[in-house]
């Protein structure tokens, strides 16, 4: 299931115009939200098998068989998140330093977040009967924050066409029959194209996060059907980004037939691209809110990767599962406020950097403003009076320590630089220090 790297071929345009907010940003929200949310990883007490990922009980639950589609559709009589407030969702966002949200508009149970005109199966034949994305978009544009969608264009599991996972890894009873390309292109022209144009035409996102992992994907994506699904984004929206998920393993053009590349879930790379890219990744182990998932990162940790993407010129999008009753899980919240507090001394050294000459050093990260002039050092592990050796900088006019403006000694050598972190310094996360060259 590994990701193949497909170069970006000479000639072509590395960076729609388009993505320069994208870049800038560096870090973003996204939110698995859906009936999936109701059983929240357990079917009838019994926790669902093979792996955490809950927004996939419908084929996981009831393990290795699967719960039947009547049933599992069942949830939308219950889906009723009356606590649902997206100013509080985007508030806890944009506080935490980020610049979207993204929000799951149709998982692969093929449940949409919309009132659709095109599928029945949606939020208006649920008691709760209000436009989520509606609702989502409109408080993100009073807050000045990005808004976007993930689609699943590949796996539907309502349509009789949509895609279905490899009948031997899911041993659904009765077993999956496999779709025909006459199945699979009427899912495509009824409901994949008709409701990716709704998303454009109601919600504007600036972006589409589109889901498929090589597997057996790409005889359903082709490249034709990637070529239509494009042509009908750029048709419709020039500005609205597409990542690599769309399928660009089967494409010929690779990367470069769309804008942005989206990594393998949680997998932050060694090296950056140049195309603008971005790693999704969860807080705990599950997407989609699960009640028995209690393996959280830390703030800390989730920093980390922040930084790791940033030095490399990639940017995070930061998962949360909110709860059945449309509220976030406080255990999310606390972990966007303690990144926010970080932020409100150190967001500098995130937003506004591109990849970084200098990346990795023994001691953690180091980014660079745009343009050049400043690199931040990020120290994972700070100690009073620590001697920071940082390869290969050079021509160091200052360096202080980001949050106080302590002025820090600076010895200079010929392929690195020796910078003291002050005697004062108490701190229990990690500690930035910007270098003027
Ligand atoms: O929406 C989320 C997932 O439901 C969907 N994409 C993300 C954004 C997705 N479902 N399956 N996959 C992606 C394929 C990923 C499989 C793997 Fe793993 C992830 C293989 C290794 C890491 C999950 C965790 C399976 C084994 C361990």
């Amino acid at each position: 299931m590994e990701i193949q790297e497909v170069p970006v071929s000479a000639g072509q345009s590395k960076a729609n115009p388009h993505a320069a907010w994208f870049t800038q940003q560096r870090f973003g929200m996204f939110v698995h939200f859906g009936i999936n949310s109701i059983p929240a990883g357990v079917w009838k007490g019994v926790p669902m098998g093979r792996n955490w990922y809950a927004e996939w009980i419908q084929m996981q639950g009831n393990w290795p068989k699967g719960i039947p589609a009547a049933e599992y559709q069942a949830l939308t009589k219950q889906f009723n998140p009356v606590k649902f407030d997206a100013d509080a969702w985007v508030r806890e966002a944009k506080n935490a330093g980020m610049g979207s949200i993204c929000i799951t508009s149709k998982h692969h149970d093929g449940f949409a977040l919309w009132p659709s005109k095109v599928s029945a199966y949606n939020v208006m034949n649920t008691p709760f009967k209000r436009d989520i994305l509606g609702e989502l978009s409109n408080a993100c544009a009073k807050h000045g924050m990005k808004f976007a969608c993930y689609y699943s264009h590949w796996l539907d599991w309502e349509h009789p066409g949509g895609g279905l996972p490899h009948p031997d890894e899911f041993k659904s009873e009765p077993r999956h029959p496999k779709r025909t390309q006459e199945q699979f292109e009427k899912y495509w022209q009824e409901k994949c194209l008709p409701q990716v144009r709704e998303l454009i035409e109601n919600y504007h996102p600036a972006f589409l996060w589109f889901d498929t992992w090589a597997a057996n994907s790409s005889e359903w994506i082709t490249e034709a059907r990637m070529d239509e699904l494009i042509g009908l984004i750029r048709r419709l929206d020039p500005t609205c980004l597409i990542n690599s998920r769309l399928g660009t393993w089967g494409h010929s053009k690779g990367y470069a037939a769309v804008d942005f590349i989206s990594m393998m879930d949680n997998h932050f790379p060694e090296k950056g691209f140049d195309q603008p890219w971005e790693t999704s990744g969860t807080m705990n182990r599950s997407w989609a809110c699960h009640q028995l998932d209690h393996e959280w990162h830390t703030a800390k940790e989730i920093l980390t990767f922040l930084i790791k993407n940033a030095s490399r010129g990639g940017n995070y999008q930061l998962n949360v599962g909110p709860l059945p009753t449309g509220e976030l899980p406080v255990q999310a919240i606390r972990r966007l406020r303690e990144i926010g507090a970080w932020w409100l001394v150190n967001g500098e050294a995130v937003r506004g950097t591109e990849a970084s000459d200098l990346q990795a050093q023994k001691w953690g990260f180091v980014t660079k403003k745009k343009g050049g002039g400043m690199y931040y050092l990020h120290v994972l592990e700070p100690r009073a009076g620590a001697e920071i050796v940082v390869r290969g900088l050079r021509g160091v006019k200052q360096a202080r320590v980001l949050e106080t403006g302590q002025a820090l000694d600076v010895l200079a050598g010929n392929e690195h630089a020796a910078i003291t972190l002050p005697a004062e310094l108490r701190e229990n996360n990690i500690a930035v220090v910007a270098v003027e060259v």
